[in-house]
């Protein structure tokens, strides 16, 4: 019995600690898209490719010696690759994705039941970089991936690599709720004009009343200029900031007495969704 403790014992301090291991859906390492991937159409080429294609400007931020690029023959060719079917073991999915920004038409989406459940695209950048979807509410369902390209003219392609089921994303996923104690009149809220939007919600601290629930492209890193919101009544009270976060980065907002001007003008406006 005495053994037994002790063995379980350690292996919740090893789960604790490192988690389950990483799931490779596909790093695209063996050259080909069979057996796992279903191909339709010209977009993405008979096979994954070697970097970028001719016109392309350079490709970066993949792994290994190749991935998937839809910018065969250009940008206006187009298809879908269709995983096999895999069972979702890991609440995250983590992709590097690049290409355009055109969601309706070239973007990563994940299908479970015949639903999409999450959807990933470019950012009008040949670099790939980290994104995540949040699967928490589909483990142990079986989900097909599909990397569709309807796109045609510019930026009307995506690439992929590495793409793996996790327990601890790279990508903008986690939930951070900060509890502000004191505000003062302005709650600042970093913005930078190119990074991703994400849903920013501010409350009372029991989360009823709430003040702003709205999707901007936060920036704690590199912010260009901070979206100074009212506090209103709840000055002098505590709020509960709620806002989507990468595991890396410092989660931060500053309340100050005096709005803080703006370094530029904005391109986007916050959106308030209902
Ligand atoms: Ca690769
Ligand atoms: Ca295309």
């Amino acid at each position: 019995m005495e053994k037994f403790c002790v063995f379980l014992a350690s292996a919740v301090l090893a789960s604790l600690s490192f988690g389950a291991p990483d799931i490779l859906i596909d790093d695209f390492e063996s050259g080909s898209y069979s057996p796992k991937w279903k191909v339709e159409g010209e977009a993405f080429a008979d096979a994954p490719a070697r970097g970028g294609f001719k016109y392309q400007q350079p490709v970066g931020g993949y792994n290994g010696k190749y991935l998937v690029n839809s910018y065969f023959n250009k940008d206006d060719t187009t298809g879908k690759l269709s995983s096999v079917p895999f069972k979702i073991e890991r609440p995250y999915l983590d992709v590097l994705v690049g290409g355009g920004d055109r969601r309706d038409v070239a973007f990563l989406r994940v299908m479970v039941d015949g639903a999409e459940v999450g959807r990933l695209t470019g950012i009008n950048n040949e670099r790939l970089e980290q994104k995540s979807i949040d699967l928490t509410n589909y483990v142990g369902k079986t989900a097909v991936i599909e990397i569709v390209d309807n796109a045609k003219g510019g930026w009307g392609h995506i690439n992929i690599d590495d793409i793996v089921l996790t327990e601890n994303p790279k990508g903008i996923i986690k939930k951070t709720v900060l509890e502000i104690p004191n505000a003062k009149k302005y709650l600042n809220i970093p913005i930078n004009n190119d990074a991703a939007e994400r849903v920013v919600r501010v409350s009372d601290s029991s989360n009823k009343r709430v003040l702003l629930s709205a999707k901007m492209r936060v920036d704690f890193e590199n912010p260009q200029w901070f979206y100074s919101m009212e506090t209103l009544d709840l000055k002098g009270s505590p709020l509960r900031v709620e806002v989507l976060s990468r595991a890396s980065e410092k989660v931060d907002f500053k309340t100050t007495n005096e709005y803080m001007p703006r370094s530029s003008s904005p391109r986007v406006v916050p959106r308030t969704t209902p």
